[in-house]
């Protein structure tokens, strides 16, 4: 390519400047947009908003931040280069936001995070700062592809599913809601690990995002922090009540690294405050200096191992102490950032429920409870019961989970090995508030050995959802059937004392990622139909309902599906080398892989149909022609998750391969499901698979995304499907399988599963054909024996009691499916009646339930 478009690019845009900077700034957009910039503030200019202006930012940023030309860029190059120009377009934002909150000094919502699982951040941004056309034009006047440069961004992956996306939702919806907020979490240098397949079977590798440059972020060593571990504790003398000094024996640094999170097209840029480990410098130097270099350099990794990987659990927690390590390292780090950066030096700390809530996402960033009463008692000199009164008014917890095995727990054998001081503390919160539960139920010793935050057994435990109960102001649950769970089941006992603590806020997924950028095509489509309002409005949604019997609309529908299809069959093929068919049914399953979530009922549906049409039971033209599609990846160590992994792949390998289907059936299952595949998958799909046992899925955030996108669910009384199903109507929506008392009765009868297999013929013959080995080479060990003998003797979570109710389901789906008019009818009501599910409304209510604080609206 000849340079002369990038150097007239770049004169007329430097003349452009230097007439803005003439007119001192006033150029329009950056006006209205930004409002007063102050001469005396970086930065001292808004980037001009013409496609010159951008081109000119991007070759600068070429040129003098990668320093190379256009000519000689690399792909990762132009990335680089895009990612940090359209950052500019922000930043001026993000600096009026900050020195605003300097100045207002207004009530905080603190995000306390171990997971954001932020996905790419390219898109989202341009979005946001409303550059896309503008980007995509200079772009393409420079002969760059604005694809291929998508195309290079590695998301960040710092999340395992659910409860980080949401985390990277509500940060999404706080600054597009104008709520003055931070997150704050972990800046893992190894994300969620990237999945392969081998011979069906799932291999994890180190998933190195950081690699190629890391354009979203912007490190402040300046603002670096000492978080401390170990040693022991003795009586503070002089100090006030239950004060003790605290002599820790290793430290760490916590670095801060700062990401932008705008929101859509207003005046604000939040702040997403992720540290990173590093060894001090003190103990680097003084084993340096003692000429110990091996050592130095060990205890340095130590150090930084801290921030090294993400955990790769969902659901169930693994007790490591670096686990432990990690969740007070982030949370040290955040609260005193707060105290220290964020309030102003003469602040009194007794007004702090009027400034800040931390909002506690789980129990992982639970450790700061202790902390901030370290902080005001040990440090600050407070008397306790001023300290505890305080504390119990800043902290909020959100509960995302049902499964006791996924509650955490601290030995306290490790607690006092890590966090000495911090365990002297629990047991003082526990000793005070067994006090006040002897005081309610006299003489109900059971009572309080349930309640006790101190678990006796199986060994002597911190139990943190209970510490996180006690601590907390409110204590919700994300979706309104498993708040109702956790009050009458998980925290039964302290829902009865403090039942105004108890209160849910159902779960919401951000109609900007999820709809606007991933969907553009239906995008447009409700746009055209209604206006671009309910893109911040997602009620406005509503307004669609009457084009749903409007038969033209409904053609465009089934073309925008159609549309999508083709876009997700193209990245198939190029990013897994998968071939499906453009036109088939999309029935997609994509989640982690838990037993809970039962995947394999879903593989036994599939096994069950291919069965039919082998065994002559179904004739093939009567199968109404579906991909499969899973996304899913296993915990490392969770052995049944990677069976099922490997089964699928196995059923997927012999459907697939079948030609007497001719390519009815297929399983397409892309190893590395990531919110970059969800985004593509999701417009695709026609049928979204939520057949978690009920009682089971706290809330789903999938499940939304779906029927957002105008899939129809097929799903159980669970979670959010409840609410799904309640708004879209149950002509528009799937129910199949027991309820939560049902299962719960079923359960403590006596579930026998044995009993299912033996009086279902169908459910036996898949069952039979899938231990026969056909899918495995004639193995009928490993894998196959395994899953066989867990689902037809312990079954745990009771996919054998819900498969018949499940096929049937699926019968009613093909017949529905056939009937495309009244198909795409239930399809465009999923849609309008979606709209309950931004995770806008999600935060609204916890503005209105929990948080109390008014967002600000700068703009006005
Ligand atoms: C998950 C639940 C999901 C829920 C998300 C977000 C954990 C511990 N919980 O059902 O399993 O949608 O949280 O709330 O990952």
């Amino acid at each position: 390519m000849n340079l002369w478009p990038q150097l007239t690019l770049a004169r007329r845009a430097s003349a452009l400047r230097a007439m803005h900077a003439q007119r001192g700034n006033s150029d329009a957009r950056g006006s209205t947009r930004f409002g007063r910039v102050n001469d005396t503030n970086a930065p001292v200019s808004a980037s001009v908003y013409t496609v010159e202006g951008f081109a000119h930012e991007f070759l600068r940023e070429l040129n003098f931040g990668q320093g190379v030309d256009l000519d000689r860029a690399s792909v990762n190059d132009k990335y680089l280069a895009l990612s940090r120009t359209v950052r500019h377009y922000l930043t001026t934002r993000w600096l009026e936001t900050l020195r605003n909150q300097h100045q207002d000094q207004a009530k905080v919502v603190a995000y306390l995070s171990a997971e954001f699982l932020l996905g790419p951040q390219l898109d989202n941004s341009m979005l946001a700062a409303d550059l896309e056309d503008i980007a995509s034009q200079a772009l393409a006047e420079l002969g760059v592809s604005l694809d291929e440069l998508r195309g290079a961004e590695i998301e960040p992956g710092l999340g395992n599913g659910g409860l980080g996306r949401l985390a990277a939702c509500f940060i999404d919806s706080l600054a597009t809601m104008d709520v003055p907020s931070i997150g704050y979490g972990i800046r893992y240098e190894y994300g969620i690990f990237r999945q392969t397949f081998e011979d069906g079977r799932q291999v994890e590798r180190a998933d190195h995002w950081l690699r190629l440059g890391s354009p979203w972020e912007l490190p402040h060593p300046e603002n670096a922090m000492e978080v401390s571990f170990g040693g022991s504790t003795r009586r503070m003398k002089g100090g006030p009540d239950g004060a003790r000094t605290w002599t820790p024996d290793w430290h760490v640094t916590a670095l801060p690294y700062n990401y932008m999170v705008p929101g859509y097209r207003n005046s604000r840029v939040n702040t997403l405050r992720l540290w990173s480990a590093r060894a001090t410098r003190e103990f680097d130097l003084e084993t340096f200096n003692s000429g110990k270099y091996v050592e130095a350099v060990r205890a340095r990794t130590y150090a930084e191992n801290i921030s090294k990987v993400l955990y790769p659990e969902d659901s169930t927690p693994q007790g490591k102490e670096l686990r432990l390590q990690q969740q007070y390292f982030f949370v040290a780090a955040s609260l005193r950032d707060f105290l220290e950066n964020v309030l102003p030096e003469d602040f009194d700390l007794k007004g702090l429920p009027d400034r800040i809530t931390w909002q506690l996402n789980d129990t992982h960033p639970v450790i700061a409870v202790p902390e901030m009463m370290r902080l005001l008692v040990d440090e600050r000199g407070w008397e306790w019961a001023d300290a505890w009164a305080v504390c119990q008014k800043i902290f909020a917890y959100t509960c995302h989970t049902l499964l006791p095995e996924a509650l955490e727990v601290w030995s306290i054998d490790l607690l006092g090995k890590l966090l000495p001081r911090h365990l002297e503390i629990i047991y003082r919160i526990n000793d005070e508030f067994l006090e006040e539960v002897a005081d309610r139920y006299p003489d109900d010793t059971l009572r309080m050995r349930r309640m006790s935050i101190v678990a006796e057994q199986p060994v002597r435990a911190i139990h943190m959802a209970h510490l996180a109960t006690v601590a907390s102001f409110k204590v919700n649950g994300v979706a309104e059937l498993h708040s109702e769970l956790l009050a009458k089941k998980v925290l039964h006992c302290f829902a009865q004392m403090w039942p105004e603590k108890f209160t849910n806020v159902t779960n919401g997924v951000t109609p900007r990622r999820f709809v606007r950028l991933s969907n553009p095509r239906l995008s447009d489509l409700i746009t055209e139909a209604i206006g671009d309002g309910w893109i911040t409005d997602l009620d406005r949604l509503r307004e669609l309902e009457p084009l749903a019997d409007d038969a033209g609309f409904r053609l465009r529908f089934r073309g925008v599906k159609a549309a999508n299809k083709k876009h997700f069959a193209d990245v198939l093929a190029k990013r897994d080398g998968i071939e499906i068919a453009g036109d088939a049914m999309v029935d997609a399953m994509v989640k982690r892989l838990h037993e809970y979530k039962r995947q394999s009922l879903k593989l036994l549906h599939i096994v069950s149909l291919y069965e039919g049409i082998k065994s002559g039971r179904t004739p093939l033209d009567s199968v109404i022609p579906r991909t499969f599609v899973f996304g899913a990846k296993a915990a490392p160590g969770y052995v049944r998750a990677k069976e099922t992994i490997e089964l699928i792949n196995a059923v997927g390998r012999t459907i697939n391969a079948d030609a007497s289907l001719q390519g009815r059936l297929k399983v397409a299952f892309p190893a590395n499901y990531n919110v970059t595949l969800a985004e593509r998958l999701i417009p695709a799909s026609d049928l979204s698979e939520q057949i978690s046992l009920a009682g089971k899925e706290a809330s789903g955030t999938g499940n939304m995304k779906f029927a957002l996108n105008g899939a129809l669910t097929v799903g159980t009384d669970d979670g959010a499907n409840v609410e799904i199903r309640k708004l879209v109507g149950g002509e528009n929506f799937f129910l199949f399988g027991m309820t939560e008392p049902e299962a719960s009765a079923l359960q403590s009868s006596g579930y026998d599963p044995g009993s299912f297999y033996e009086s279902d013929p169908e459910l036996k013959a898949a069952l039979d054909m899938m231990a026969s080995g056909v899918f495995t080479g004639g193995d009928r060990g490993g894998a196959v024996a395994s899953l066989f003998a867990s689902l037809t003797e312990r079954d745990r979570f009771m996919a054998l009691a819900d498969f018949r109710a499940y096929m049937d389901a699926q019968a009613r789906v093909e017949a529905a499916y056939v009937d495309h008019e009244a198909w795409s009818r239930s399809a465009v009501l999923n849609v309008a009646r979606s709209g309950f599910f931004s995770s806008d409304r999600s935060i609204q209510d916890y503005l209105d339930r929990i948080w109390g604080a008014l967002p600000i609206n700068q703009s006005s």
